[in-house]
């Protein structure tokens, strides 16, 4: 289907490159379709692209590198001959079918909370621990879209400084959730400018012209899971338990891109000329900080693209060796699809596109 990217030279042999059947399970939600635009865009080597879906939306026909797909109903069966399957259909589908894809010896890279915490499942962000890839057995886990972008901000100045507590407060647009939160940002905000009742469908309360505290579900400590997911995820991706992580999620009706105020504290101490050059040269990052010609990193920008935008780097003069940031990246890219795409290329790159038996 698309070009060939020719050979490629591994340890001074030639080997031709090799051409992948993958599969998109969740093809036709917001998630599935940046999947599937990033392959194109990032010419991966697809051989045949499978779209999977709910039975209720099989047969949506959908567009891949100038040709039609149909979307087919996600069955136990749907992935024999499928060597790599991107999931993001939620949850529940991922905890039921992510097995039958690896007992079929298809290699499955999830965007769903369900694999994440698992200890025999990779949770990889590609510009912080591309080596946990090295270990799969069969199932990688794409991080939280908040707790993505926040890590690829962290590591650089981790590795120099050493991180020893995080304080972040998010602004999590509402494509988050979908599609139909798109809608109901918009639905709401209409109505209410033509002075009409909005309709309260997704979320527990009006999004349009308000913030919501309060994303995923409660739980008995009286945070919410997205909140729990910054606090685990940031450890196991970091690789360091010693990082205390405490998080407060917030939605507000920005429709891409989410944004994040965090508070570092180092053991080291670490100036704010020398986190700027640190962040300037680091994979996946750009900097946008010169607050005196107004610049800063903003959603509306970052939509749409693949960086992690940082800027408003400061001292935080109330603690030791303590910084603030503001941290933006477009969380249907880097936060979900980009992030999964970039794994699945780590796996191609070092032939781990199998299930070891
Ligand atoms: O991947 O924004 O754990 O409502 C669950 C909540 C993705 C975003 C995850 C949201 C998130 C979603």
């Amino acid at each position: 289907m698309l070009k060939s990217l020719g050979c490629q030279k591994v340890k001074g042999r030639e080997i031709v490159a090799r051409e992948y059947r993958v599969a998109v399970a969740g093809a036709t939600g917001a998630v599935g379709r940046a999947m599937r635009s990033i392959l194109e865009e990032r010419r991966f080597p697809v051989k045949e692209l499978v779209a999977l879906a709910t039975a209720k939306s099989a047969g949506t026909r959908l567009e891949f590198a100038g040709e039609e797909v149909i979307c087919q109903e996600l069955t136990p069966e749907s992935f024999k001959g499928i060597d790599l399957a991107l999931f993001s259909a939620g949850g529940g589908t991922s905890l039921k079918f992510a097995p039958y894809a690896k007992e079929a010896g298809c290699v499955v890279v999830d965007n769903s909370s369900a694999w994440r915490m698992e200890p025999n499942v990779p949770l990889v962000v590609p510009e912080v621990n591309p080596d946990d890839v090295d270990w799969h057995t069969g199932i990688i886990a794409n991080p939280n879209c908040s707790t993505i972008q926040m890590v690829v901000a962290l590591k650089p100045l981790h590795d120099e400084a050493q991180i020893k507590r995080v304080v972040v407060s998010t602004y999590q647009a509402v494509s988050g959730t979908g599609a139909k939160a798109i809608n109901e940002l918009m639905q709401q905000t209409t109505r209410l400018l033509a002075d009409e009742a909005p309709e309260i469908v997704v979320y527990p309360h009006q999004i349009a012209f308000n913030c919501l505290p309060h994303i995923d579900v409660f739980l008995e400590d009286g945070y919410t899971k997205e909140e729990r997911k910054m606090v685990d995820e940031t450890k196991k991706i970091m690789g360091d338990d010693s990082i205390a992580v405490t998080a407060t999620c917030v939605r507000v009706p920005v429709v891409y891109g989410h944004s994040e105020s965090v508070n570092l504290q180092f053991a080291r101490p670490l100036s704010v000329e020398r986190a700027k050059e640190l962040l300037a040269g680091a994979p996946g990052v750009r900097l946008v900080d010169d607050p005196d010609d107004k610049l800063y990193p903003m959603p509306i920008e970052a939509a749409g693209k693949d960086d992690t935008y940082v800027g408003r780097i400061r001292v935080d003069p109330t603690a030791e060796n303590a910084l603030n940031l503001w941290v933006v990246s477009d969380n249907l890219r880097k936060g979900a699809a980009l992030n999964a795409v970039q794994i699945a290329e780590l796996l191609t790159q070092r032939d781990l596109v199998r299930v070891p038996r």
